[in-house]
């Protein structure tokens, strides 16, 4: 029995009826992180009702708040209806990213950590109903499922609350979470964060709600959907290896501990590659403060040389996510799931000294990164957690293939389309062609390292042609540049299709 009382047993009700008391123009905070722990039918409930109110000529709107990107039941169904009208912090799904792109959704894109702050001030008005996840309800509370990114503040906030009770779901899940509430106390009455290593427990095992605010629960057992990570190509297990490379120097400079320092992995293939590295690495007792929970982070688990992974959510394939469901009592030992604003904490992750690990679309010769535009105005994602640990990390490594489709776009040019992480933020950047280290370095210096270390052969002569022309025109030497052709490679791409 996964709801244990009869209190809450009472509100039992079908998706539809659920997405019945939810009424137009209802700002919406619903769980999900990653593809993990969102809810499963009433967001589809919900998108039937809009599709059948706009049917009969009724205007029907909703803004949708979430941990981050979650899945096409609910980002993908929402958004194809054109009635999700706002939409933060983070997405991945290809139609919403089109509704946005389109104009049709606003977006909203923000440091993961910032967020509670955010609502709490009011930047968005109040919120109207939590759609949230769990795995059981006990006497206890509410038991988290298999995400826990923005609940913790979606239950307190909201007016009313829908639950979602999901027998798909471990019950071996108890006991992993850890939901500390100290961190909503708002300035200046917040105190420290009392983290001081990624395995230290410092909250509650479940979420507490308020009884009264419960108007639905509904049961589910449809799995969390996730796609399979990409089998490891040459191009990433070459930068897995430039990055392994670099621990080691950081080592014999004495500047990392033998078992390194706490992780962060960022989403996508290569942040994936780069855990399976470190899988055939010399490196034992390993730990990992970071968001998302991906399958080369369970096999490190697995081996033994990682021995605590925190984060805020899983990010497995279907294989893994069956592997987690059958032994997730066990790996509760080892894994912490917390609240977005705790897993992304920049005041523990620069008092642990985490070692950040993102993806890029692009970076800039004096090394500015781009996370989440796409030639100037269309959004790919969103920054996510990238910038909470890039900027408060030990040292910041971003990685990429040197080229995209197929070659007709460089990731490295003369000036980022978009700038989400600056040139005081990044240290280190990794292509397979090399790695560039930017630290101690001038822009001009390191516009001469990354061109010469992470650029494709193809682009590296036209990079040298425009630190040429930019020493020319700029109006000074500092950062050199040519304003009149910086974004040219860009402009060109979009009239031609190719930078070349
Ligand atoms: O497009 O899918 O149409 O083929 O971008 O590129 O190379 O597969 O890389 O999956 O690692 O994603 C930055 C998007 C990289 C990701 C980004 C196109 C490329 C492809 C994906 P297709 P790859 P990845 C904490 C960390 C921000 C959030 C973050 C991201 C697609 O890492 O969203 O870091 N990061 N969170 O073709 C045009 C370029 C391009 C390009 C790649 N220069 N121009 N398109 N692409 N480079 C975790 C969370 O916050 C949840």
């Amino acid at each position: 029995m996964r709801i244990a009382n009869e209190a809450y047993r009472s509100k039992v009700m079908s998706a539809d009826e659920a997405a019945a008391l939810i009424p137009n123009g209802a700002k919406i905070g619903f769980a999900g992180f990653t593809g993990s722990g969102y809810p499963k039918e009433v967001p589809v409930a919900l998108a039937n009702r809009i599709k059948a109110e706009r049917e009969k000529g009724q205007d029907f709107k909703i803004s949708a708040f979430t941990g981050a990107s979650t899945a096409p039941e609910l980002d993908g169904e929402l958004a194809a209806t054109d009635g999700m009208e706002f939409r933060t912090p983070y997405q991945s799904d290809p139609i919403l990213r089109n509704k946005i792109n389109e104009g049709v959704t606003y977006y909203t894109d923000i440091h993961l950590s910032h967020l509670h702050n955010q609502m709490a001030y009011g930047f968005f008005g109040g919120l109207d109903v939590a759609v949230i996840e769990a795995s059981a309800i006990t006497e206890e509370g509410v038991v988290p499922s298999s995400s826990v990114g923005m609940n913790r503040t979606y239950l307190e906030m909201a007016d009313k609350i829908i639950i979602e009770v999901n027998s798909w779901q471990s019950e071996g899940l108890y006991g992993m979470h850890d939901i500390y509430y100290d961190i909503a106390v708002m300035p200046p009455n917040r105190r420290a964060l009392p983290i001081n290593k990624p395995s230290d427990r410092i909250g509650d095992k479940v979420y507490k709600i308020d009884p009264a605010k419960v108007i639905a629960i509904v049961e589910t057992s449809d799995p969390d959907r996730n796609s399979p990570f990409k089998p490891l190509d040459e191009d990433s297990k070459k930068i897995a290896g430039y990055l392994l490379d670099f621990f080691e120097s950081e080592i014999k400079a004495g500047r990392l501990e033998e078992n390194l320092a706490p992780l962060q992995s960022g989403v996508g293939n290569i942040a994936n590659a780069v855990l399976a590295g470190l899988l055939d690495s010399k490196y034992e007792n390993m730990t990992s403060y970071t968001e998302v929970i991906q399958d080369g982070m369970v096999d490190l688990l697995d081996s033994g040389k990682l021995t605590v992974a925190s984060a805020t959510a899983f990010s497995l394939s279907p294989e893994y996510a069956a592997k987690m469901n059958d032994n997730a009592s066990e790996y509760a030992k080892k894994i912490i799931l917390r609240p977005q604003d705790v897993s992304n904490s920049p005041e523990a992750i620069r008092r642990m000294g985490v070692i950040a690990c993102n993806g890029m679309i692009e970076a800039d010769i004096y090394g500015n990164v781009n996370s989440t535009h796409v030639m100037g105005s269309r959004m790919m994602n969103g920054i996510g957690g990238s910038g909470d640990f890039t900027r408060n990390s030990r040292f910041s490594c971003f990685v990429s293939p040197s080229t995209a489709k197929g070659g007709a776009i460089s990731a490295i040019v003369p000036m980022v389309n978009h700038v989400d992480h600056t040139e005081h933020d990044v240290s280190v950047i990794i292509t397979e062609q090399g790695l560039a280290d930017l630290r101690g370095l001038a822009p001009r210096q390191r516009a001469k390292k990354v061109i010469e270390n992470c650029a494709h052969p193809d682009y590296r002569p036209l990079l040298e042609e425009y630190v040429e022309r930019a020493a020319k025109k700029a109006n000074g030497m500092h950062t050199p540049h040519d304003l009149s052709t910086a974004l040219s490679w860009h402009v060109k791409f979009l009239e031609d299709g190719s930078m070349k």
